[in-house]
């Protein structure tokens, strides 16, 4: 059959969703290349994506519907249709909901495919049947609650933008692995004369991208920025003009800062002082300083304090004066499609009371939980064995005999072998959605490529056949994912009212355009100013707090502070189906300081225990200069398959909570090691 090109986009927890084209004959993808046609793609993509056929059409594809046959959690299932499948499940959650009462379902899901229809209709069929709900949050909420709290919604800049900066802070953001596009914008602006400087808690593999790298202790962000503002006032560098038009409550914060000497940030963050005043005088001197957000200093205890501390800087400098400068890394574009309104409008079903909620990051105490147990467990568009905290606990509570659990998955993960039913999950192009990044303000509108590939079904198709079996009437789950789209679309929406006709013709033919900015200055909070002081929230103005792991770290030296980062051949635990990415990815190693390793008897590629009061996990020692004693870190999400004794650095991850935005402290846990 003959091969042609069809756009789509990058369905991936990424910044960008990429615009791809994609060689198809109708029935398969053949190769896959970035849309040239994309304002941010520009028609370059990953090396992950290149590959996407092999994902597609791999041969470890769950291509029909299965129970279990074998003991939970040893992936020995049995092939049925999905009538069968679907009988099990209502038959099962009829008696459920007849017996203990919906809340004994609950939901598990995150975002492995990001576009917006198969990422939030789940939510709505889980609220019609009244099941418990999941407060989603694993990932960057402290770091979005910072924002909202200074700043509201406000965007911060497009990428076009950033060529104008003269001076760029990567702050906690490996942009190798996790913002390809931002590299190529960031030597543009090296280019033109920009330092670029880079705040770690190691030389992360984005430390090619800097002139300087700064490396500080995890969670100690705050006192560093704090630290940075005193100079800042200290030394004359404050745009009075600008903190007196457009900040909220600046005399009150510059008066505080008194107490936030260099010295005083020089014991919490183990930056030399001087370091950190030529820091601050280097970004106060500079015009358009901008800030890349990376969500690492959020995950921890104090997380969305230290980003308030990190972001008061622009406003002190008045960077959002100049193109280029300000924040990048607080972008939501969801709000261009109304999806819930479509939802509201055509369900007619709602839950006799509000159900209760549990946090995505305690999963394990969710299973574990006596007071009308989780009786039946639905994971779709995440892997929680994988992913989320606490991993031991995890795989307990899916082992309960009286668990029932459904995974709706693409391929046989760590989670779905604890299944007793699973339903074959379809991929991105295998149906149309809508595509929202939070990389940038550019959305595209999607359709299928191929059909699904065997008997696998999208997320909207199989919550439409879960809600028949549940004899849900609502006018929504009888409409097509085609219609859903079409009825999204034809919503007035006040950003994408702004295009133009030919804008709009652009985005129906299924190129990506990009919403109208609100001006640098239109601050997005409820008076259109900065919060350098917010009245409405128990610490009006940014402070220092410790983070959890300082606390242990700094009182006993045989503890090491713990933290995970992303690894730039995989992304999450998606892509270890790919063999060609998984070898590049190389074993599952540890990164340690070489002093650290010495102390322990260990040399490189040791094999080592590393441990806390959760769980052991073995790893292979990684001994590098580039991590500072007292951390260590490990890059990447592993299967329980490729591990050394059967668990991964998730483990020793705790079901804590950070100090806003209920999201998840993946990097601030502390761990002992010893050689094996
Ligand atoms: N290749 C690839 N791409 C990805 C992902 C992936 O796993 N692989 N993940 C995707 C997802 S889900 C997300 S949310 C984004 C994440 O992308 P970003 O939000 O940009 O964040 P990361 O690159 O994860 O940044 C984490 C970095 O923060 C550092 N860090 C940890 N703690 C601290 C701290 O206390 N202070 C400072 N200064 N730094 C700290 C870590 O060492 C790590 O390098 O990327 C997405 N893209
Ligand atoms: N150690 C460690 N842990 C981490 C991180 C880390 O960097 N290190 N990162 C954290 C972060 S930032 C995040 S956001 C979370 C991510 O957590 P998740 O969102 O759970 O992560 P993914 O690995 O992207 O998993 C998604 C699963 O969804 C499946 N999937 C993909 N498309 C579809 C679909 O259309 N339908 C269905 N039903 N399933 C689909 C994929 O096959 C995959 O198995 O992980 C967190 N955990
Ligand atoms: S994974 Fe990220 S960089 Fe790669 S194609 Fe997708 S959106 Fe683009
Ligand atoms: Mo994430």
């Amino acid at each position: 059959m003959e091969k042609y090109w069809k756009r789509s986009a990058c369905p991936y927890d990424c910044p960008d969703a990429c615009g791809l084209l994609v060689e198809t004959d109708g029935n398969r993808i053949y190769r896959v290349k970035g849309d040239d046609d994309h304002p941010v793609t520009k028609g370059f993509i990953c090396r992950k994506m290149i590959h996407y056929a092999d994902t597609v059409h791999n041969e470890k594809r769950i291509l029909y519907p299965m129970v279990r046959t074998g003991k939970k959690g040893s992936g020995i299932f049995k092939r049925v249709t999905w009538d069968e499948a679907l009988e099990i499940i209502g038959d099962k959650w009829k008696d459920l909901i007849k017996t203990y009462g919906a809340e004994s379902i609950l939901q598990y899901s995150y975002a492995g495919v990001e576009h917006l229809i198969a990422n939030q209709c789940g939510e709505v069929f889980f609220d019609c049947l009244g099941a418990s709900r999941l407060e989603r949050t694993i990932c960057s909420k402290a770091k979005t609650e910072g924002f909202l709290q200074m700043y509201g919604q406000t965007p911060g800049i497009f990428i076009d933008e950033i060529k104008n900066s003269d001076y760029i802070v990567l702050w906690g953001s490996n942009i190798e692995a996790t913002w390809i596009h931002g590299t190529k914008e960031i030597a543009q602006a090296r280019k033109n004369g920009s330092r670029v400087v880079l705040i770690e808690t190691y030389r992360s593999p984005a430390t090619k991208y800097a002139d300087d790298v700064i490396l500080l202790k995890p969670g100690s962000d705050g006192a560093f920025a704090l630290a940075v503002a005193h100079v800042l006032a200290k030394e004359g560098l404050l745009d009075q003009a600008f903190l007196k038009e457009y900040a909220i409550g600046y005399d009150a914060y510059v008066d505080s800062l008194n107490a936030y000497t260099p010295q005083w940030a020089e014991a919490i963050t183990g930056v030399p002082a001087a370091e950190i005043i030529d820091f601050a005088k280097a970004y106060g001197s500079h015009k358009a300083p901008l800030i890349i957000m990376g969500s690492g200093m959020s995950r921890h205890t104090n997380g969305a304090m230290n980003v308030r501390c990190i972001i008061s800087l622009p406003a002190l400098v008045g960077a959002f004066k100049h193109p280029g400068g300000g924040y990048w890394g607080h972008i939501g574009c969801s709000k261009a499609f109304d999806v819930e309104d479509v939802f509201e409008k055509y369900r007619t079903t709602y839950p006799s009371t509000k159900p209760r909620v549990f946090n995505m990051n305690q999963l394990g105490d969710a299973l574990a939980f006596k007071e009308n147990p989780v009786r039946s467990l639905y994971v779709y568009n995440s892997n929680p064995v994988c992913i989320a905290p606490d991993q031991h606990k995890i795989m307990e509570g899916l082992s309960r005999e009286d668990l029932f659990t459904v995974v709706h998955e693409r391929f046989m993960t760590d989670t779905a072998r604890y299944a007793d039913v699973i339903l074959p999950a379809d991929t991105s192009v295998e149906h149309g959605d809508l595509v929202s990044p939070y990389g940038a303000l550019c959305v595209q509108y999607t359709t299928p490529v191929i059909q699904p590939i065997g008997e696998c079904k999208s997320n909207w198709d199989t919550f439409c056949l879960l809600a028949q079996m549940m004899n849900l009437d609502d006018p929504l789950w009888q409409m097509s994912n085609d219609q859903v789209q079409r009825e999204i679309l034809s919503i007035q929406n006040l950003w994408r009212d702004g295009w133009s006709e030919e804008e709009q013709q652009r985005f129906m033919d299924g190129k990506a355009c990009v919403l109208p900015l609100p001006s640098s200055l239109d601050f997005q909070t409820s008076q259109h100013k900065i919060l350098l002081y917010n009245e409405d929230i128990e610490y009006p103005m940014p402070v220092y707090i410790p983070s959890h792991s300082s606390k242990i770290v700094n009182d006993n030296n045989e503890w090491l502070a713990l933290v995970v980062a992303p690894a730039v051949h995989t992304l999450n635990s998606t892509f270890n189906e790919q063999d060609f990415l998984v070898n590049r990815r190389g074993k599952m190693s540890l990164k340690i300081n070489p002093d650290d390793a010495n102390k322990r008897g260990i040399s490189q590629g040791d094999l080592i225990d590393v441990y806390n009061d959760l769980a052991h996990a073995y790893f292979y020692a990684q001994v590098f200069d580039g991590v500072p004693e007292g951390t260590v870190v490990a890059e990447g999400v592993y299967t329980c398959e490729q591990s050394l004794n059967g668990l991964t650095v998730n483990a020793l991850l705790s079901q804590r909570l950070t100090d806003a935005g209920a999201a998840a402290t993946l990097c601030d846990n502390a761990v002992k090691i010893k050689k094996l």
